[in-house]
């Protein structure tokens, strides 16, 4: 994140100092279009970047009162439950907001249909680590892997040359990639990897996996964002077992610092019996950042393992929807929170083999209708330029 750091100098003179680095990152821009050559190498392939999400955006206005912000947590895919959801909450499409905390995708039965409904409603959202691999599917779909058939891919897999680690061929992400309609895919790759809340909400940040806070938000690292549960010794991790919970060191850290505000009691979670020890680490961890002060309260998704996690400060809504959990709501004003049953676990085997099926069968279609299109603009073409040579 380049574009953002070269702004601080600016951001300086005009706090709070996001504003400047929000305008020097560059809104998403259509994956970059080259064209490849039969005989390119394909270590050209192999260093292929996607384009980076955009780190944080603020949001300006909410729609006018009485309205509400109703956050969600991970559907993965789940878009009867998210239906079940909006209905149980009662949303107004015009006056609520919907915002999602990310992983829209991947692992339940219907990816397509979370974000093609997200999109229709207008909601905002975070990207999560899911909702990254599949816009770096896409990018790269769209860029150097344009017009590579799966047999290519696969061979570029084998010999360790596809762009990134984690794509893998006849994955669910890349199933989703190459099935999902172009304004579906450009709605999600603009998802940024956090949102700043407006006022009245303008303590609230939101992120799909957790936020640093001796880090500025316009300094976090996007990759941290998305996947982190915990902080251990090396910083920010996704690890189960690295440290402790990043929303435990949120607590500590800005817990006592908000303490100031009228509105914070002392937090209720068990801590007395762990005093000294508590004190101990606050003292080796060095100051929160300015910014993450002001940006008190943080909600997030991401920690299917650590199901629903509501405390002063952070808000985890990832109450294991698409492992036959629960799929939640937070709303605000009133920090209330909705959930409804989910009830189908998709991660487990049978279910899991007949979402591959109905996604082969999905991207068995999208294939014919691409060729149908191309069959047609080639006969177009070719009657244009008859009709030419005739003048
Ligand atoms: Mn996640």
């Amino acid at each position: 994140m380049n574009s953002s750091t070269q702004d601080n100098s600016n951001a300086a003179a005009n706090p709070p100092n996001i504003k400047a680095a929000a305008n020097a990152v560059d809104a998403y821009k259509p994956a970059i279009k080259l064209e490849r050559r039969a005989d390119e190498p394909s270590s050209d392939i192999k260093s292929f970047r996607a384009n980076e999400p955009q780190l944080y955006e603020e949001k300006t206005t909410v729609p006018s009162p009485p309205s509400r912000l109703i956050f969600i947590g991970d559907i993965h895919g789940c878009v009867e439950y998210f239906n079940k959801l909006l209905e149980t909450v009662e949303f107004k499409q015009g006056s609520d907001q919907v915002v999602l905390v990310g992983d829209l995708v991947a692992k339940g039965p219907d990816s397509l249909g979370v974000v093609n409904k997200a999109r229709s409603i207008g909601a905002w959202g975070t990207r999560g680590n899911h909702d990254d691999r599949v816009v770096r599917w896409g990018d790269f779909l769209q860029g150097p892997g344009k017009g590579l058939s799966e047999s290519d891919l696969e061979s570029l897999q084998s010999s360790g040359d596809l762009p990134y680690d984690d794509f893998e061929i006849g994955g669910d992400h890349y199933d989703i990639a190459s099935t999902m309609p172009a304004c579906d895919f450009s709605y999600l790759a603009r998802f940024p990897t956090m949102i700043v809340l407006p006022p009245p909400y303008n303590e609230w940040v939101v992120a799909h996996g957790g936020i640093v806070p001796t880090t500025p938000i316009a300094q976090q690292n996007p990759d941290d964002v998305m996947t982190m549960r915990n902080i251990g010794p090396d910083g920010p991790s996704s690890k189960k077992d690295a440290g402790e919970a990043w929303f435990d060191v949120w607590a500590e850290k800005i817990g006592p610092l908000g303490g100031n505000s009228t509105s914070v009691e002392s937090s209720s979670s068990d801590t007395t019996s762990k005093d000294d020890e508590q004190t101990n680490r606050k003292r080796q961890i060095s100051s929160p950042s300015l910014d993450t002060i002001q940006f008190k309260k943080v909600i997030y998704g991401h920690d299917a393992g650590r199901d629903l996690q509501i405390h002063e400060f952070t808000k985890g809504l990832d109450s294991r929807c698409v492992y036959g959990g629960k799929l939640t709501a937070f709303i605000l004003p009133g920090e209330q929170l909705v959930s409804v049953d989910c009830g189908k676990d998709y991660t487990s085997g049978d279910s899991d083999q007949r979402r591959r099926r109905d996604m082969m069968l999905r991207r068995a279609q999208t294939l014919r209708s691409n060729a149908r299109r191309r069959r047609k603009e080639r006969r177009e073409s070719s009657r244009r330029s008859a009709g030419q040579k005739h003048k």
